[in-house]
């Protein structure tokens, strides 16, 4: 150590007690910002650090100091503005997203145009500290950040992971877990898949056999399970907490065995087949008629009566049994119910079958063309691509067995990242592109533990592609970066698949 290096460090000793640790590098930070300009120096963050935050968002300010008080011992209280660190609203910042993020000698300062970017910039706060402090054991500070300044704002509005409690049922508890990780790399759209032929997931009071019945079991007759309309609203709330939107999905008319089974009238048979627990698809649709008809404007309503945000997905895939003719009319009244209830409709690509456009959004994951032919006539898309972002698919011959599947080929974390979504469809122009989504079907997996190593660390290549610009993407130095995430992702306490094509900090 140089002398002067030394003198500043036995200065600081006297001054806190102990020297405060190497600080993180500004250049592990996972998605890459938009520009980075690192100084000279640090801040220290002791004891005796508090947070500012602007009236009507102490919340985040509280968010912040939870995620540190249990590893730090800090009160961190928040107070207004300023304090050590403090966040601030200027309309100047670009973007709903956006945010500038400046370490300085006396304190940390972030600024946001919106209530969003500030919370952004405190989840790239928390990557400039010790990835131990996002644990609960206690840490010896003081902590030093590394001086600098940073301009952040995402590519695209729409970075979402999909999970399908339908197939095997996961808690309200469960997915909290998963709301909190996405809040940590920036992602905001957390797609459910809520009905399926194994299940139906979402109490609706109008047709209250759909859980009584639909929800009793699950893929390999587990028990299930089904949120309760306050359960899910409850977890609507602490996702928007989060600045995560909740996109409910019922899957219509195809996938709808566990509906078939609870309600005797959407069969033409007019009775109620018993139960599905398999892993086959397309084996269902609903009848064509007015019982049919009622029951998707009961049930569109509903769900969008508790759901705040704008999108409402309605499905629409491997729809195997149901005729063509039926298919558009059974989109048609989807559609209807969905404007009527001043929502915006996502479904998945074959909804191009049945003219989807302007306003609408599709979602693609296996034809290209269909997702061409819905933004030629206006819509937006979601881009995701089997081959790179389904979860579900292993990451190589070799890895877990009996978790996931390969129809798509084996996806591991390299291809998964590796490919730009504004080129990945032949005529649909950047323009077009809504966003990326990485979706984790789960015939094959029945649990958390399961469910954390297929998801990680894919989807922290998802939330690059979606938020960083493309000229900032890089794959060798994204696996550096991700090794580097490894005891953060510990540390949160999530599982993931050690992936050998990274080489893992310990
Ligand atoms: C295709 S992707 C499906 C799902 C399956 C998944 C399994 C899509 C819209 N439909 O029903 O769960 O493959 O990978």
């Amino acid at each position: 150590m140089p002398a002067l290096g030394r003198l500043s460090a036995v200065l600081l000793m006297a001054a806190c007690g102990a020297p405060p640790r190497a600080p993180e590098p500004w250049t592990s930070l996972l998605p890459q910002p938009q520009s980075v300009t690192p100084g000279r120096g640090t801040f220290v963050l002791g004891s005796d650090a508090t947070i500012g935050a602007p009236p009507g968002l102490e919340g985040i300010g509280e968010q912040l100091a939870a995620a540190l008080r249990a590893s730090t011992g800090y009160a961190l209280p928040v107070r207004p503005p300023p304090q050590a660190i403090t966040l601030e609203l200027d309309p100047s910042v670009s973007g709903d997203e956006g945010y500038q993020l400046t370490v300085g000698s006396n304190g940390v300062r972030i600024q946001a145009a919106q209530p969003a970017g500030l919370f952004y910039g405190t989840q790239t706060l928390l990557q400039l500290l010790p990835a131990e402090l996002e644990g609960s054991a206690r840490q010896r500070g003081p902590f030093a950040i590394s001086q600098g300044t940073l301009r952040d704002a995402p590519r695209f509005p729409w970075r979402g992971l999909m999970i399908d409690v339908a197939r095997h049922f996961f808690t309200p508890g469960e997915l909290r877990r998963y709301v909190d990780a996405m809040a940590r790399y920036k992602l905001n759209r957390l797609h459910l898949h809520l009905t399926d032929d194994q299940g139906w997931r979402l109490e609706i009071t109008s047709r209250p056999t759909l859980t009584q019945v639909g929800a009793a079991t699950e893929v390999g007759g587990g028990p299930g399970g089904f949120y309760t309309q306050g359960d899910y609203a409850a977890l609507v709330q602490y996702a928007a907490e989060r600045f995560v939107t909740v996109v409910p999905e019922v899957d219509l008319p195809g996938h709808t065995g566990a509906a078939l089974s609870s309600l005797p009238e959407l069969n033409c048979s007019g009775v109620a087949p018993p139960l599905y627990t398999g892993t086959m698809v397309g084996l269902s649709s609903l009848c064509p008629g007015p019982a049919s008809d009622q029951f998707i404007a009961d049930v569109i309503r509903e769900v969008a009566a508790i759901t705040p945000g704008p999108f409402l997905h309605v499905g629409g895939d491997e729809a195997k049994m149901t005729a063509p003719a039926d298919y558009l009319a059974f989109e048609a009244t989807a559609r209807a119910a969905v404007a009527d209830a001043g929502k915006q409709l996502v479904g998945w690509e074959e909804l191009a079958r049945a003219d989807a456009g302007a306003g609408e959004v599709v979602q693609h994951w296996a034809d290209p063309s269909l997702a061409a032919a819905a933004t030629g006539n206006g819509a937006r898309v979601i881009l995701s691509p089997a081959q790179r972002v389904y979860l579900d698919m292993q990451y190589a011959q070799d890895t877990p067995k009996g978790v996931g599947t390969f129809w798509a080929g084996f996806v591991p974390v390299s291809l998964s990242y590796d490919w730009d979504p504004a080129a990945w469809l032949m005529g649909v122009p950047e323009s077009a592109v809504l966003g990326v989504e990485a979706p984790a079907w789960t015939e094959t997996i029945a649990d958390t533990s399961a469910l954390d190593e297929m998801v990680f660390p894919r989807l922290l290549g998802v939330a690059e592609l979606g938020w960083s610009p493309a000229s900032a993407r890089d794959l060798k130095d994204y696996l550096r970066r991700l090794g580097a995430h490894g005891p953060r992702l510990r540390a949160q306490g999530l599982g993931f698949y050690a992936s050998p094509q990274v080489r893992w900090a310990q």
